[in-house]
């Protein structure tokens, strides 16, 4: 039999989690980006008085009443000085809602608020929300982009697990009271990995979309795609151009999507998206990045071969092996970047690199060579010159 905790007990070894301070991850090195120890977030950080109640006269055992699986996929945003992020939580009964938790950091130390967030519905209520997106628009709002899941309607009876995904959009001031506004309307595609660009192009509201012909198939649907919206209160998708094209043979055959909101740098737009592949143990999701222009956020001006961030060690293993998953990323003003990931949709990591970094990496990474007869020219050209670069520096 379990032993019963106390309240307190439990208490104090999630403080002694909170408190806990993250190290760099020595067994990883690629220059690009440190990854860290600890995950930043994970189901044992969520708050004790939303999973057990702790009241002896009513719960004298001490039983979880209301468990929580997983917390992964966040938003992410700087927000009155601190980090924060918008957590998908996933309650053991599989339905997931948004939670902010904040940290003086980045890397450690996060805490959530008091309660989670309870997102309005619109008149067809949603059964799932996750993988919120948030926005600092330039017109003031922040937006939060998140799927909306409900059951497919043209699903017949016997099929239980048939689902739909639209685009659910709300605005806040104070990412605690939500304004809901209509879902994204499309011409039958279901969407996820709709994120808000934070700026206005030619005047308007510039969405990346991701369609697909079913819920995990794109299906005839070509990648990434954009659509510009006058009206964020009803947003509708018009004409949506595919910019990142789903490639064979690449780590984005099966599918992709935008990750966070992208950041702005010097040189282009910073994009951190999602690639995936399937394989014999089914679909592996990696991270990679790209830069698009300032002016044309749509125009891809360099595209790193490869993934950015692909799952390693512990993160591997989860609920959904084999997955990193990114939308949220932060730029702090000093240029340290933060790229929020979570692991097989289990747990909450970072990733810190700048924007220096990201830059060099985004226009001096070869692009994919597509063969492997190409890729090997560009492996024997680095070879070549960094053997003229010892010999010259006469360390041959
Ligand atoms: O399970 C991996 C991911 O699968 C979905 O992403 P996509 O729409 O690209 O297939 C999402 O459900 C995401 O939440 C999840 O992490």
């Amino acid at each position: 039999m379990p032993t019963p905790k106390t309240y307190a007990e439990l208490k104090q070894a999630q403080e002694q989690l909170i408190a806990r301070k993250n190290r760099v991850d020595t067994r990883f090195y690629n220059g690009i980006y440190d990854r860290f120890v600890d995950p930043v977030l994970t189901h044992e950080h969520v708050p004790i008085e939303w999973r057990f109640d702790i009241n002896p006269a009513t719960n004298p055992l001490m039983l979880e009443r209301l468990g929580v699986g997983t917390v992964f996929n966040a938003g992410a945003m700087e927000f009155n000085g601190k980090i924060v992020v918008a957590a998908r939580v996933e309650g053991v009964d599989r339905k997931s809602f948004f939670a902010i938790a904040e940290s003086e950091t980045g890397i450690d130390g996060f805490r959530f608020w008091d309660e989670p967030i309870l997102m309005p519905e619109t008149d067809n209520p949603d059964t799932n929300v996750y993988d919120m997106r948030l926005t600092q628009h330039q017109d003031g709002w922040i937006y939060g982009l998140f799927c909306s899941e409900r059951r497919d309607p043209k699903a017949p009876p016997h099929d239980q697990s048939a689902a739909f995904a639209s685009c659910g959009i709300a605005r806040t001031k104070d990412l605690k009271t939500w304004q809901r506004l209509p879902d994204l309307k499309t011409s039958g595609a279901q969407q996820r990995n709709v994120v808000l660009h934070p700026e206005f192009v030619n005047g308007k509201y510039l969405l990346y979309t991701r369609p697909t012909d079913s819920f995990i198939d794109a299906g005839t649907q070509g990648g990434i795609a954009y659509t510009l919206v006058d009206d964020m209160t009803k947003a509708a998708v018009g004409e949506e151009i595919v910019f990142d094209r789903r490639l064979y043979h690449t780590i984005k055959e099966v599918k992709n999507g935008q990750g966070a909101p992208p950041v702005k740098t010097p040189k282009g737009w910073l994009h951190v998206a999602h690639g995936v592949r399937n394989c014999a143990a089914g679909a592996r999701y990696v991270l990679y990045a790209f830069m698009t222009d300032l002016a044309e956020p749509w125009k891809v001006i360099a595209a790193p071969g490869g993934h950015l961030i692909a799952p390693l060690f512990e993160e591997r293993v989860g609920d959904v092996s084999n997955v990193v998953f990114s939308n949220g990323m932060v730029l702090r003003k000093n240029g340290e970047l933060l790229i929020y990931y979570a692991s097989s949709d289990t747990r909450l990591h970072v990733a810190r690199t700048d924007v220096e970094r990201m830059i060099d990496y985004c226009f001096n990474t070869p692009p994919d060579g597509l063969r492997s007869y190409a890729c090997v020219q560009q492996r024997l050209d680095l070879i070549r010159r960094n053997r003229e670069y010892l010999a010259r520096a006469g360390k041959a």
